[in-house]
């Protein structure tokens, strides 16, 4: 199995879900600085993005994608609900809620667009927070006392917006980054990429340390003013 990764990047989350599956894998290191891809990574990631997998005839690139497959391949039923489980319904909706609501509601804030949240997918940053927040509460992992997948895509957003500086005031929130990095397989995760990092990687988006300073923090808005329209 090839992973194509470059830390500071989403494909930290890829990683993450490598070591806690314990699966052997080869990374190939991307430098996205440089002005073209090899052949090998587009013949797998045709955006030329990362992460990217190839697994055997596999093919895959979407962080998203690739934690649900190595999860029902190999660890179903420990690191993701089996799909006659209950549970299943949930752990979909929060994978999806990563790239779906958490990436483009602070990618709008960060930006200081206008908002139309009864549209957006995403609602607005702090309908988003809201939700994450109330999903986690009297919670240890988003499912519950199960880890899963779904808090491998969370879990790297939630330190990933720590260590930027966007993630806004919330015990609930930092106390799960805080989880997170009680895992074995996440401190690995975070040596890896860190190290390479501090070695003169790029990082091209945002910093890899979890438990770097936090530069800013990101202003919380008062009520949210759903369902009308916000300016950021
Ligand atoms: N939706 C994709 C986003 C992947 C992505 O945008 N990766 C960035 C790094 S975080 C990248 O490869 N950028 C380099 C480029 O676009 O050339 C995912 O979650 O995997």
């Amino acid at each position: 199995m090839k992973l194509f990764w470059s830390p500071g990047t989403r494909a930290v989350r890829a990683v993450w879900m490598l070591e806690e599956a314990n699966l052997d894998h080869e990374k190939v290191l991307v430098d996205l600085s440089a002005s073209e891809r090899s052949s090998e990574l587009l013949a797998v990631s045709p955006m030329g993005k990362v992460p990217a997998l190839r697994d055997g005839g596999v093919r895959m690139w979407e962080s998203a994608a690739i934690c649900m497959y190595l999860a029902d391949r190999y660890a179903p039923g420990r690191l993701a609900p089996a799909r006659s489980d209950p549970d299943r319904g949930l752990y979909l909706q929060w994978m999806f809620f990563c790239p779906g609501a958490i990436e483009p509601a602070t990618a709008e804030k960060e930006a200081g667009r206008f908002s139309v949240p009864r549209v957006n997918g995403w609602g607005n940053f702090e309908r988003m927070i809201a939700s994450w927040e109330r999903g986690l509460s009297g919670n240890r992992w988003i499912l519950g006392d199960r880890f899963t997948a779904a808090d491998v895509m969370l879990g790297s957003s939630a330190l990933a917006m720590r260590s930027e500086g966007t993630l806004p005031d919330s015990a609930v929130l930092e106390a799960y980054a805080d989880r997170c990095l009680g895992r074995e397989a996440c401190r690995r995760t975070w040596a890896i990429t860190g190290e390479l990092a501090a070695h003169g990687a790029p990082a091209p988006c945002g910093p890899v340390r979890p438990g770097s300073r936090k530069p800013r923090r990101v202003r919380r808005a008062g009520p949210d003013r759903f369902p009308g329209r916000t300016r950021p």
